[in-house]
């Protein structure tokens, strides 16, 4: 067994329960390991030992009634993954599926992807086992203020500063950080994703799904492409695929493909600005499924199949995949009729979308593919744009932070084309692996043994 391999194996036993954990720590360790291996000052100093263990986990209780007055149970996460390069940094889920070892995987993704954004944020993750579905304003609001009834004392602008994921948008932030502010009678940026009027940033909402696209744009430049007319499905109807969806629009792609946990619709002569309208008002007012889209609008609606497999199973030809749902959505074999398709780009909008017999596919066959840490990464530089504007306690506009994020996208991708470029491929896993590891272990290496 090579050194490498005991490392993984030692991971694996740690962690067992927890395979998520497994798949990211694996993915970093094979790209980081030559670069680890050649510095006698990260071995000595255990570099990689001390990187897959969080620094602190917290878990707590969140009981709260619902409207019949009947009280519930869940249970809340803070993952403080590494305080290397800033304070813990990022968002909150609130999913029925979330558990210890989902959290430790988003909690050490956004390590990498924290490091990769230029900007002083350490890596964290939370959240609760929490289903927003089909509760009302009131029930949200008081598990909100239940869950930050314990969070407060862990959190802090210069501690740890959470933000949204799956579950957790505007409402969910402004109900925890009207709770926090009570607390702690403070009015500081411990949040982001805050309401404008109130410390937002603008541009933020939409941060995400641009920063995507911003991503996209560059790796298709440099290989001599650009997005007008190609055709793009898009998984998932949340906040990040609709601003994705928004930003392929701009740039003059088409989107023919969205969906939630129920369905996915198809949309063959792709969305417009009023279509997109829609698919907001139906999930972020109505709250409703994305399957309503076909009420309105002419479109094909399938029941309980996500896009990749749709895409397979009626052959659907596309050029550019952005899987912007949850975590390993699309599969090897959904891969491989992506790939006969012509598909000749896939960028992470979720974390970890692919799973890893995916992600060898395309790049054994040497397709563009952005992951997650790199290509999703404008939602949480922005949301360091924010907590800059709240310390300096001033708003920058919509051109400015916007002029910001894609410059900071840009230079994502010089990072990890200096560190992932082969001969005739630019290897982006490899790329933004290195580059995001490089900062943090010279920062712990730099501030001892601690
Ligand atoms: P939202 O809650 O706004 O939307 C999530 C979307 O994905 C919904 O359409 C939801 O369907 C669907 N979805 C969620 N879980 C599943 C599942 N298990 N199976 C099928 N569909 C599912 O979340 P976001 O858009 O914020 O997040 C989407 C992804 O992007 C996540 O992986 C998140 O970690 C990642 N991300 C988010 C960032 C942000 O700033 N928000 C930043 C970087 C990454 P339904 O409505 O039926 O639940
Ligand atoms: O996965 C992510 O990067 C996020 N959910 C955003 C985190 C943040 O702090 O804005």
């Amino acid at each position: 067994m090579t050194e490498k391999e005991k490392f993984i194996k030692f991971v694996e036993e740690k962690n067992s329960t927890q395979p998520e954990f497994i798949q990211c720590v694996r993915e970093i360790i094979e790209s980081v390991w030559d670069v680890y291996n050649s510095s006698d000052k990260f071995k000595k100093a255990r570099i990689l030992e001390r990187m897959v263990e969080p620094e602190r986990i917290i878990i707590f209780r969140v009981s709260w009634q619902d409207d019949a007055g009947d009280v519930h149970v869940n249970r809340g996460y803070r993952v403080q993954f590494n305080s290397a390069i800033g304070p813990y940094k990022g968002g909150l889920r609130f999913h029925p599926s979330v558990n210890l070892g989902l959290l430790k995987f988003l909690a050490f993704e956004q390590i990498f992807k924290n490091s990769l954004t230029t900007l002083p944020m350490g890596g964290g993750k939370g959240g609760a086992d929490f289903d927003p579905k089909g509760k009302s304003d009131n029930e949200v609001m008081r598990f909100c203020h239940a869950f930050m009834s314990e969070l407060y004392r862990h959190i802090g602008p210069d501690t740890d500063v959470p933000a949204g994921d799956i579950g957790v948008g505007a409402r969910e932030i402004g109900y925890m950080f009207g709770k926090y502010k009570k607390i702690k009678n403070e009015f500081t940026g411990v949040l982001t994703g805050k309401g404008t009027t109130w410390g937002g940033s603008l541009i933020r909402p939409e941060a995400t799904g641009y920063g995507l696209v911003y991503f996209v744009e560059n790796m298709l430049d440099l290989a001599g492409k650009n997005l007008k007319d190609k055709i793009v499905a898009i998984s998932g109807s949340g906040n990040v695929a609709q601003y994705a969806a928004e930003k392929v629009m701009h740039l003059g792609g088409k989107v023919i493909m969205l969906s939630d946990s129920d369905s996915t619709i198809i949309d063959e002569k792709g969305l417009d600005t009023d279509k997109l309208e829609h698919v907001k008002y139906i999930k972020n007012v109505e709250r409703g499924r994305i399957k309503e889209y076909a009420d309105k609008y002419p479109a094909v609606c399938v029941t309980g199949k996500n896009v990749w497999r749709v895409i397979r199973e009626k052959n659907i030809k596309v050029d550019i995949a952005l899987p912007c749902a949850t975590q390993n959505e699309l599969n090897a074999e959904n891969t491989e009729a992506l790939i006969k398709n012509g598909c000749f780009c896939v960028a992470a909008g979720a974390n970890m979308p692919l799973t890893s017999d995916a992600v060898a596919l395309l790049r054994k066959n040497k397709i563009l593919y952005g992951p997650g840490k790199a290509a999703n990464a404008g939602g949480v530089a922005t949301s360091g744009l924010e907590m800059t504007q709240n310390s300096m306690r001033f708003n920058w506009t919509r051109e400015e932070v916007d002029a910001k994020l894609k410059e900071i996208m840009k230079s994502i991708h010089t990072q990890c084309v200096k560190y992932g470029s082969d001969e005739d491929y630019v290897d982006y896993v490899k790329g933004a692996n290195i580059a995001g590891f490089l900062k943090v272990a010279n920062a712990m290496l730099e501030q001892g043994v601690c």
